[in-house]
């Protein structure tokens, strides 16, 4: 049994954290700082340098150093090299990181260990990828006189800025694509959650990373993340993150014409069909957005029920909901965890007062965490909304809490148009044993991902992404790697 309290107390001591820029720790050049508070409990676990444009500026320059110098000399071998040391070491200190994310946002600690088999897959899957980047040879209107191919080069400066949520896997997305295509990064993690990712650079730089290739700049968005974006030096942001913020940076991206991709919120629609196999589908569909208290882009918000079934499913999810185990994450029963920062669970709790003044019924839940084992933390009770209609605020807005709001449907074509009728199209999940349904609803729900009969798989080698306003541009897949590469046409006069 491992003593995680005893290891969290090692870890961090309320001490300062530096940032990484081309491979040095430093402060920022402010010399302010940031304080990273553990969110179940409200204590210091550590300061962390308050980035800014001028800090931004040298990892730009760095980071174009290292494209330009010696990391445009690395083989695709040993980039792929570089990835397996990386995943070796990150294998080899997997309960160290999952320590340090459930520490710094709270998710339970179960949870993060569960994440290791996808995360240490991502960074192998990328190593796969280094040594399949080719071109072609084109034929063209001149056989034999002129000839003509492609090249695939790497975009150049990637800028990176993630949310809170999920800081090992948000991050590693990001990096080990840069890595494999021969790209160099500058990322910058969220305020709310920088400790991991700060790790995650300390296990790469003991991997052999070399200087430049990944820059980690801490600090807020309005200034370093907003000087990122709008950086003439770097050529793609890739960003997770609300849909505003993606607006916000798209639009600072357009001044040098970076590319841009962009995975952002959602209010995905879980439906579950009268043939449904209820005893599997009650806890999946609760777990679609209990797990990590709801923090999750795809957490699958709105629970569509044929309305035979519906009373029944509703009251069982409620019931699962209310006996789920809230508390601190690195406890190893907890199944809900802090929600991330006072002012999230300010926003929930609106959102808690919101859907009964509209005519929602709380089923369960309802409110936030009372006690003395909470105290200084912000717990939210898990929740499910029924009498819920589509126009209801909780029916209609991401809430990146957990709060289920249940909606009963009548006919396949009616549930099809209503779960298609937001601004949204991240994930979705469909329940039934009958084939022909599941099919005709997995094809013409507009989303990103479809499960069939389960929910929140994402595999290093599956795309990932949403479509309209829930973003574009795939992560996983061979997709991921296009989103990093450019291509370039050579034409050769044989004459
Ligand atoms: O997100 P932001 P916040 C949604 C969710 C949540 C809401 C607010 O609904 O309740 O967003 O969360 C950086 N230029 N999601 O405020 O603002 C910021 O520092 C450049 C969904 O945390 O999007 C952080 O690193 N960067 C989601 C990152 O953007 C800026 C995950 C995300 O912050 C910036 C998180 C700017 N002008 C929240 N402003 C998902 N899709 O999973 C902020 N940032």
């Amino acid at each position: 049994m491992i003593d995680w309290q005893a290891r969290a107390a090692a870890l961090y001591d309320g001490g300062f954290r530096p940032m990484f820029i081309d491979g040095n720790w430093c402060e920022a050049r402010s010399g302010e700082v940031i304080e990273a508070r553990n969110p179940a409990d409200g204590s210091l676990l550590a300061t962390v340098p308050k980035g800014d444009a001028a800090d931004i500026d040298a990892a730009v320059a760095a980071a174009r150093k290292a494209f330009e110098g010696p990391w445009s000399k690395f083989t695709p071998f040993e980039r792929q090299a570089l990835l397996l040391r990386i995943a070796d070491q990150f294998e080899a200190e997997w309960e160290t990181l999952c320590l340090s994310d459930t520490l710094d946002m709270g998710m339970p600690i179960q949870r993060t260990l569960a994440n290791s088999r996808r995360v240490l897959g991502m960074l192998r899957f990328y190593a796969g990828q280094a040594v399949t980047i080719h071109g072609e040879t084109i034929p063209n209107s001149f056989p034999g006189e002129i000839y003509s191919s492609t090249v695939r080069e790497p975009i150049g400066v990637v800028g990176a800025i993630i949310p809170w949520n999920a800081p090992i896997a948000g991050s590693i997305w990001k990096i080990a694509p840069a890595i494999a295509t021969g790209c160099t990064v500058v990322l910058k993690p969220s305020e709310e959650a920088s400790l991991t990712v700060l790790l995650i650079a300390r296990l790469m730089r003991e991997a052999g990373l070399p200087d430049g290739v990944l820059n980690i700049v801490t600090g807020y968005g309005a200034d370093a993340g907003a000087a990122l974006a709008a950086h003439p030096g770097v050529d793609k942001i890739v960003f997770t993150g609300s849909t505003a913020t993606g607006q916000a940076i798209a639009r600072a991206a357009t001044g040098n014409l970076k590319r841009v991709s962009l995975e952002l919120g959602g209010k995905s629609p879980v439906i579950v069909c009268r043939d449904a196999d209820i005893e599997k589908a009650v806890p999946v569909a609760a777990m679609a957005v209990f797990a990590n208290s709801g923090q999750i882009c795809i957490a699958g918000s709105r629970l569509f029920v044929a309305r035979e079934i519906h009373d029944e499913f509703v009251r069982r999810v409620a019931d699962f909901a209310s006996k789920l185990k809230i508390g601190h994450g690195i406890a190893g029963d907890t199944d809900i965890g802090p929600i991330i920062s006072a002012r999230q669970a300010e926003r929930i709790s609106s959102y808690l007062s919101v859907g009964p003044s509209e005519g929602a019924e709380v089923l369960t839940g309802g409110g936030r965490v009372e006690g003395e084992a909470f105290q200084g933390g912000h717990f939210i009770h898990p929740t499910v909304f029924g009498g819920v209609t589509d126009n209801m605020t909780v029916a209609r807005e991401e809430i990146f809490g957990p709060v289920i709001s249940a909606l009963p449907f009548d006919s396949i074509d009616e549930v099809v148009e209503r779960a298609n009728a937001t601004p949204y199209g991240l994930a979705a999940g469909v329940f039934s044993t009958h084939l022909g349904t599941a099919h005709k609803l997995a094809h013409r729900i507009k989303a990103g991902s479809v499960w069939v009969n389960m929910y929140h798989a994402i595999d290093p080698a599956v795309p990932f992404g949403g479509v309209k306003m829930s973003g574009y541009g795939r992560e996983g897949g061979t997709e991921h790697m296009e989103e990093y590469l450019d291509t370039k046409a050579i034409w050769i006069n044989a004459d």
